[in-house]
């Protein structure tokens, strides 16, 4: 199959399902033609035979208070299908990547059209869809698409409750790579963040507001105050100095490393004991999947997708959102005990090589691409 994705290039978790999910079906044998702005965060290794990269142009102009992307997006769409006989148009992210295909697809003179599908990360919908000056057009791109899949039963709730939207949604979630992310040992590599006789908490995150960055420093504090522990902080974002500066205000500065961002986070995520990830509400989260793939414990918070993925007082622990004692009272449960967190490694690994696998997600986006092609037939 030829399949033109599009996607945010930056380091948000729809990119990176994005490129994975790309990537994994170039080795499976189809064209993946990615549209983005910039070349995407995740797509690396560009070796890949069938992975292809097709720039947009963004044009400035002093009439536009802001280049206007949406169309330059499109109408690099248009050139893809018409240069390449695109099948199948995949959208991560409802606006404005749904919005730019049905554009670009109603605007190419290549027949058949290529179907349309469109894939709900979360806040697509639950928060930048959703407000008035974006409403309309996210419900026009979600009802236009050929098949629409959200990444939780959660997501797939809230898009028709909260757009107001009948039509049926698949559910697939985010995938894997099992291999890649594994659990390995690196004692050399590790003794860059902790010594040996410390716990190595871990996050990673784009630090916007709905991550709560805050909370990660409050839990990490109270584990700090009871075992010998440090924190590394990886990732970038708006909220990058309010942390900086909570973690000097409860005295852990020292014991907490903030690294950046960085494409390829396996080999850190393996070198973590646990994983925190306390968002206000996490559509899927990601990184936690990445994190138990790793053999990383995650404790985070109730709410949104994230018991989908995390079994609580299994792979993980689940306390709700402003409930930090909790949290920590959860870590310093898991840290303490040597038999008790290689429980929970051993919880946390079989539950992403069993339910979230790429072998086992893959198939599911394939029967959706057939889906929309034959609906696109009819
Ligand atoms: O996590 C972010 O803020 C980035 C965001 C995005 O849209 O790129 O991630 C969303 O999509 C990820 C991939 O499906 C999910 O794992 C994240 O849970 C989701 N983020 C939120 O719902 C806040």
């Amino acid at each position: 199959m030829n399949i033109g994705v599009l996607l945010h290039s930056g380091a948000g978790g729809s990119g990176v399902v994005a490129t994975e999910l790309g990537i994994a079906l170039a080795r499976h044998g189809h064209q993946v033609h990615f549209v983005a702005d910039r070349l995407p965060f995740r797509l690396v290794d560009t070796d890949c035979p069938g992975v292809y990269f097709h720039e947009v142009e963004t044009l400035s102009y002093p009439l536009f208070s802001a280049p206007l992307t949406t169309l330059s997006e499109a109408s690099k769409l248009v050139e893809v299908i018409e240069e390449t006989g695109i099948d199948l148009v995949h959208a991560h992210y409802a606006v404005p990547h749904a919005t730019a295909a049905l554009l670009g697809r109603d605007m190419a003179r290549h027949q058949p059209k290529p179907a349309l599908v469109t894939t709900l990360h979360g806040t697509d919908v639950t928060l930048v869809g959703l407000q008035p000056a974006y409403l309309r057009t996210t419900q026009f791109s979600v009802e236009g698409s050929d098949v629409v899949t959200a990444v939780s039963s959660y997501l797939a709730g809230a898009t028709r409750e909260q757009l107001g939207i009948a039509r049926e949604i698949r559910v697939i979630p985010n995938p894997v790579d099992t291999q890649r992310f594994r659990p390995r040992e690196d004692p050399e590599m590790r003794r860059r963040y902790a010594a040996d006789d410390e716990k190595l908490l871990m996050h990673v995150s784009n630090f916007r507001p709905v991550k709560r960055v805050q909370n990660v420093l409050r839990v990490f504090a109270q584990v700090a105050g009871r075992m010998p522990a440090r924190l590394l902080m990886i990732g970038d974002g708006p909220d990058r100095p309010v942390a900086l500066q909570l973690a000097r205000d409860l005295s852990v500065a020292d014991r907490v490393t903030f690294l950046g961002s960085f494409p390829r986070v396996e080999k850190l995520l393996a070198l973590a004991d646990l994983f925190l990830l306390p968002s206000s509400r996490e559509s899927f989260g990601l990184a936690a999947l990445e994190a138990m793939s790793s053999g990383v414990p995650v404790v985070g918070s109730a709410s949104g997708g994230l018991p989908e993925v995390v079994e609580d007082g299994r792979s993980g622990c689940l306390r709700a959102e402003e409930d930090v004692a909790g949290m920590a009272e959860c870590a310093l449960r898991i840290l303490a005990d040597p038999v008790v967190h290689r429980s929970f490694r051993e919880a946390a690994r079989a539950r992403a090589v069993d339910e979230f696998a790429e072998e086992l997600i893959v198939p599911q986006y394939l029967a959706a691409y057939e889906q929309a092609l034959a609906a696109r037939r009819r």
